[in-house]
């Protein structure tokens, strides 16, 4: 049996994540993998109602400190009661977003110290990480832009300006230099097919799985 992994996929509004993460799923299962495909903040049923409360717009202010601890409280209950059962039970875990993003979105975003957001994240998780990280880099204009052409209500995060999203996309590519073992830059800004053949070739040799045919 193939030993669990656990994949995340990060990027800014617009980079493709959704698309990928479906296709990513599909080619992994292709290869008889049992694969759980999740996003945070959500993937339960209680840490679902946490994502509604942080990016519904209401009319109460939602500090960044308090924006962190949910976003983190909601990964607590995501973890206890998905990802870690299923990687005990040799299953694969591929999440939307995870801890980058608190450190992009929270830290690179709002400003939130990172070493409040390194220590939620050891009391959370500190004895897991992702196996692989992709992250679909695309320039702020296109990412915007793309989420705009889409129909449908904007939340919290999608009204920031184009320098909040700058900062989030400049932190996710600190990270991704600081880390280059966990982490592969995907350019997604090029056709969608080519991003999501990309993520799953990077997948592959990230992993050392032999090609696949998906
Ligand atoms: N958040 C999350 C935090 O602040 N801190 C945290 O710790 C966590 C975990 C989640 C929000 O929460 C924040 C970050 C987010 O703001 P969300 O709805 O899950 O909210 O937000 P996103 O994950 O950003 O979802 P999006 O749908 O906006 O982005 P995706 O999933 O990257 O993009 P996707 O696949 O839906 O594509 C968007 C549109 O662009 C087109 C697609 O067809 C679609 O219409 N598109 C392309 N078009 C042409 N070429 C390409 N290469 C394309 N790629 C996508």
């Amino acid at each position: 049996m193939t030993e669990a992994r656990f994949i995340t996929l990060e990027g800014i509004e617009g980079a493709g994540k959704t698309t990928v993460a479906d296709r990513l799923t599909q080619a992994l299962r292709a290869r008889g993998l049992t694969v759980h495909a999740t996003r945070e903040p959500g993937g339960t049923k209680v840490a679902e109602g946490i994502r509604s409360l942080v990016l519904n717009r209401g009319e109460e202010h939602i500090s960044a400190t308090a924006e962190t601890l949910l976003m983190f409280g909601a990964r607590q209950i995501h973890i206890d009661n998905l990802i870690r059962p299923s990687l005990t039970r040799g299953e694969w875990v591929l999440c939307d977003r995870f801890t980058d993003a608190t450190h992009a979105y929270q830290g690179g975003g709002r400003g939130v110290d990172r070493s409040l957001i390194e220590r939620l994240a050891n009391a959370v998780h500190g004895d897991l990480q992702p196996d692989v990280t992709l992250l679909l880099d695309v320039p702020v204009r296109v990412g915007l832009e793309r989420m705009q052409a889409r129909r449908g209500a904007v939340d919290r995060f999608e009204i920031e300006s184009s320098q909040f999203f700058e900062r989030v996309r400049n932190r996710y590519l600190e990270l991704a230099q600081a880390q280059p073992q966990r982490f592969r830059v995907i350019d997604a800004s090029v056709r969608l097919d080519e991003v999501c053949s990309a993520a799953i070739a990077a997948v592959e040799e990230a992993l050392q799985l032999p090609p696949g045919r998906a």
